[in-house]
Parts: structure tokens; C-alpha cells; sequence
């Protein structure tokens, strides 16, 4: 089994405190904690799918940490995305509002067109009859995950995963990941 020499990069965006590190966290570890709050910066974390035919796909997830406000940091975040996960809060109107900032600024920043796939994230704390009133524009697919019980966390992924490589993907990862974390300082 070989793996293709290039990786190819996903990002996830959207509001803080949505969920998006305890999603990478429950999608590759298998675990949901409290998340320590590390300096600014992006944590990167490999993982390997295999494709129907045999042949191993490298992903590299993106997930920014820490304070986000810094324009130059996210600019340079954006480059060289192939896919982006949008997630926001199901109990935080806010956060949904947001989802289309961030793909007009993911639009802005990124060079070519890419797939998205929505993710309304903490499902075990809402009643879902209530919010899919408020789902949004049918135009992305959206995934309804709960990182806490990891209910469609896998589903959430392997969507954008599919959605990048136009094909159709084997649910497995040959090696445990590890997460790097890169840290940013803002007179850089
Ligand atoms: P972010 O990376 O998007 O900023 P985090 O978000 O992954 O740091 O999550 C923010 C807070 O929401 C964390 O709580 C985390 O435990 C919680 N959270 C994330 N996903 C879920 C979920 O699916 N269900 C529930 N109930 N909580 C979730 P703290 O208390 O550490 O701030
Ligand atoms: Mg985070």
C-alpha cells in the first residue's frame, strides 16, 4: 500500500467554542475532554484514508487555536485548502449567523473553489425537532454531529473527505495521529 506523495489539506472554521477541536479530537482520538486552551497558533494532525482501490489518501486537518482575530494569520491559515468543515453551535444563534462570514472570508482567501460541508455541532444538548427549523441554506450539505456522544462525527469528515477526492472512501486509518501544534506570534 503506497501513500500518495502529497497531502492534501482540510480546514475547520467557524465561531470559537463551537466545537471544532473537540470534533478533530473525538474524530481521530476517540475522545472528548476539556480542551486546554493552548497559545495562538494551528494544531495539524495527519490522517490516512484508504480509497476503494487500495490506495492510502493523506489528509492534514487544519484547526486554528487560540485567539483568532489576527487578519495575517488567518490569511496565511487559508492557503492551500482543499476542503473546509464549518462548524457551528446548535444552541448559539450567533454562530450559525456567522457560518456565512466564514465562507465568504474562506472564499476571499482561498484560490480556487472548494467544497464545504456544514457541521451543527452539540446536538446531545438541543432538541433537534427545534433547530432543524433554522438549518441552513440547502446549498452546503450539513452534518448534525454531537462531539460529546459521537453521534455523526465520522459522517461529518468523511463527507468533505468525499467531497474533495470525488470519490467514494474506506472508513479507515492505518496509523494513530498526532497532533502538532504550530504557534504564531503576532509581530511575525
Ligand atoms: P472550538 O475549538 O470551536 O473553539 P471547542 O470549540 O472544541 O474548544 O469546544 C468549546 C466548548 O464546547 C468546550 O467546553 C467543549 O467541551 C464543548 N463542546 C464541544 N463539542 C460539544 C458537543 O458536541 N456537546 C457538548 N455538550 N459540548 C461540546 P468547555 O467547557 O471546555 O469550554
Ligand atoms: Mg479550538
Amino acid at each position: 500500500m503506497e501513500v500518495e506523495g502529497t497531502s492534501i489539506k482540510v480546514i475547520l472554521i467557524g465561531d470559537g467554542g463551537a466545537g471544532k477541536t473537540s470534533l478533530v479530537n473525538q474524530f481521530v482520538h476517540r475522545k472528548f475532554s476539556s480542551i486546554y486552551k493552548t497559545t495562538i497558533g494551528v494544531d495539524i494532525t495527519p490522517y490516512h484514508v484508504l480509497k476503494e482501490n487500495g490506495d492510502t489518501v493523506r489528509f492534514v486537518l487544519w484547526d486554528m487555536s487560540g485567539q483568532t482575530h489576527f487578519e495575517r494569520f488567518r490569511t496565511r491559515f487559508y492557503t492551500g485548502t482543499s476542503g473546509a468543515l464549518i462548524v457551528y453551535d446548535l444552541t448559539n444563534a450567533t454562530s450559525f449567523r456567522n457560518v456565512q462570514n466564514w465562507i465568504k472570508e474562506c472564499r476571499d482567501n482561498c484560490r480556487r473553489n472548494i467544497p464545504y460541508v456544514l457541521v451543527g455541532n452539540k446536538s446531545d444538548l438541543v432538541d433537534l425537532k427545534v433547530t432543524q427549523n433554522h438549518s441552513p441554506a440547502a446549498e452546503y450539505p450539513t452534518v448534525i454531529t454531537s462531539a460529546k456522544s459521537n453521534q455523526n462525527v465520522d459522517n461529518a469528515f468523511f463527507s468533505l473527505f468525499e467531497a474533495v477526492i470525488g470519490g467514494s472512501l474506506e472508513k479507515k486509518q492505518d496509523q494513530p495521529a498526532k497532533t502538532t501544534h504550530i504557534s504564531y506570534s503576532s509581530d511575525d
